[in-house]
């Protein structure tokens, strides 16, 4: 199958605003990073009665945390499309499904209506399947909460390449641009500077060239400096884009509401129509 190009918007028409957000739960929210396959239930918990609560059309993503980092980096895995080993594939996918199955069971728990989806349902490699993507928003638009990941894909032949929830969270705005892009992370925001924790509240280029990161090794798809660079692109597009803290639940509440949010804000570019 052939993947679709992106739709019309690039080339200047804009689409019908359906309220969409998209949502990234990053892994280091929703599991305890440092510590192999380890679920951050409390968190879980706390970010799927918020998404039960909210009346919005809605798309999740989610990160490998401790589940798929671990054991891409057991497996020597990249973002780069190689031949990887087999078994690497399988188990890494398979962890990923896992981590996957345990958050759509506690959001039905909660009372969402969360919907499992493979990145490779939409994807085509690294390509976005424009029509799929399309889908998800009308599944979302039904009340119905699409929940996808990052994963390990099949590129060509025996070529496999990790896939981050932040890359999908950039394939997801370009095909639907969303009018809102929320990325939950385990820190305030993005720091300026790691020593003192400051927060940078607002972010453009120029901010972003000139902060620190702090950088952990169990990450193979680039931690923050990825979220940052994805976020960029999004706001390129002409999208607002917000990192909040994923462990205090009432900052994600008020970021999901539009309500002033504790956290750093990525301003979009003046491209919409
Ligand atoms: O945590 C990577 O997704 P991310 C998923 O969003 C795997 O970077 C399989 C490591």
């Amino acid at each position: 199958m052939k993947p679709s190009t992106i739709p019309s918007h690039k080339s200047g028409g804009r689409k019908q605003d359906s309220g969409l957000i998209l949502l990234k739960m990053g892994g280091s929210v929703i599991t305890f990073k440092e510590q192999p396959l380890s679920p951050n239930f409390e968190c879980i918990n706390d970010l799927s009665r918020i998404i039960a609560s909210v009346d919005k059309p809605l798309i999740v993503v989610h990160g490998g945390g401790s589940f798929g980092h671990y054991w891409s980096v057991k497996y020597g895995m990249h973002t780069k499309p190689a031949r990887y080993d087999l078994k690497g594939v399988s188990v890494v996918h398979e962890s990923m499904i896992a981590l996957n199955e345990l958050l759509v069971k506690r959001l039905i728990e909660s009372g969402a209506k969360p919907y499992s989806v493979m990145p490779s349902v939409f994807t085509q490699g690294l390509e976005p399947i424009t029509e799929r993507i399309e889908e998800l928003e009308s599944i979302a638009v039904g009340g119905v909460v699409p929940v996808t990941f990052g994963d390990i894909v099949h590129v060509a032949e025996q070529n496999y390449s990790i896939l981050s929830g932040d890359a999908l969270m950039t394939i997801l705005a370009e095909v639907l641009l969303p009018p809102k892009v929320i990325f939950l992370v385990n820190v305030d925001g993005l720091y300026s500077d790691v020593g003192t924790k400051n927060i940078i509240q607002e972010i453009n280029y120029e901010t972003y060239k000139s902060a620190t990161f702090s950088k952990t090794t169990s990450d193979v798809t680039g931690g923050m400096y990825r979220k940052i660079e994805e976020g960029l692109k999004i706001a390129s597009l002409g999208i607002d884009v917000v990192l909040v803290n994923g462990l205090k639940p009432e900052r994600v509440l008020n970021a999901i509401n539009g309500d002033d949010f504790e956290g750093t804000l990525i301003r979009h570019e003046d491209r919409r129509g």
